[in-house]
C-alpha cells in the first residue's frame, strides 16, 4: 500500500523531469551533440519521428538545426501525393521530406528560423536565412509563413512563396491556371509556379525546363542542384 502510493507520486515527477525532445534543440540539450539521426515526439509518445539533426554548423548557438527536407543524390521519389507530404516519407539517414503535419506541430509550439543550405555540381556552396517560418493547420492548406530574408549567397527565392497553400498533384492549391505540381513534378507551396523547387526531379545539373531541384536566384530555372537542405532551429529567446 506504501509502496503504491509512492509510485503514484513518483512518477509523475519523474516524467515531468525527462520530457521526450520534440526536436534537435531539446536532444542537444540532453546531451547529444553529434551530426545524425535521432528520435523526435513532436505530437507526443506514441508517435515517434526519425529526424536528422545538424548539431555541428554554427557551433556558437545553443540552439541546434531539425532538418525538415534533404535531397543529395536523387536515391528518394519526391513525386508524391498529399498523403505523402502530409505525413512524410524517405529515410532520415538519407533523403527525406518530414512532412506537413510534423512541421506544423514544431513550428507551433516554438518560434524557429529557416536555413537552406545547398551545393551545385561545380562545388559551390551557398545558404539562404530567413528570420522565422512555420506550417499552418491542415484545415488552412500547410500555408507556408515565412518571415524576412535576412543573409544569404543563395538570394531569396522563398518569399515569392510566403503565404501559399501546399499543393500536390492530386491537390491543386496554386494559383496556376493547371496544377504546379504536375507541372514541375514536384510538390510545394506552388504559386504559378516557383521561384524555389527543392522537391522537383532530380536531374544532375543543366535540365532543360523548370522541373528540377532548383532555386532560382542561385542558379536560375534551368539548372537542377547536386544537394538542397531545409532546416530549422528556435530562435534564440
Ligand atoms: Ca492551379
Amino acid at each position: 500500500m506504501m509502496l503504491r502510493v509512492m509510485l503514484a507520486v513518483l512518477l509523475p515527477v519523474a516524467a515531468y523531469q525527462s520530457p521526450l525532445p520534440t526536436d534537435c534543440s531539446d536532444i542537444y540539450r540532453a546531451g547529444s551533440g553529434t551530426d545524425g539521426v535521432y528520435t523526435i515526439y513532436p505530437a507526443g509518445p506514441t508517435s515517434p519521428v526519425q529526424v536528422y539533426c545538424d548539431m555541428s554548423r554554427d557551433d556558437s548557438s545553443a540552439e541546434k538545426w531539425t532538418v525538415i527536407q534533404r535531397r543529395q543524390d536523387g536515391t528518394v521519389n519526391f513525386f508524391m501525393k498529399w498523403d505523402h507530404y502530409k505525413t512524410g516519407f524517405g529515410r532520415a539517414a538519407g533523403e527525406y521530406w518530414l512532412g506537413l503535419e510534423t512541421m506544423h506541430l514544431l513550428t507551433q509550439a516554438k518560434t524557429y528560423e529557416l536555413r537552406v543550405d545547398m551545393e551545385d555540381f561545380e562545388g559551390q556552396n551557398v545558404f539562404a536565412l530567413y528570420s522565422s517560418f512555420s506550417v499552418g493547420p491542415e484545415s488552412e492548406g500547410y500555408k507556408l509563413n515565412v518571415g524576412t530574408f535576412t543573409k544569404g549567397a543563395a538570394g531569396d527565392s522563398l518569399t515569392f512563396h510566403n503565404g501559399m497553400k501546399f499543393t500536390t498533384t492530386d491537390k491543386d492549391q496554386d494559383t496556376h491556371g493547371s496544377n504546379c505540381a504536375r507541372l514541375c513534378y514536384g510538390g510545394f507551396w506552388y504559386v504559378d509556379c516557383f521561384y524555389a523547387n527543392p522537391n522537383g526531379v532530380y536531374t544532375w545539373g543543366p535540365s532543360p525546363r523548370a522541373a528540377g531541384v532548383q532555386w532560382r536566384t542561385f542558379k536560375g530555372l534551368e539548372y537542377s542542384l547536386k544537394t538542397i537542405t531545409m532546416k530549422i532551429r528556435p530562435v534564440a529567446t
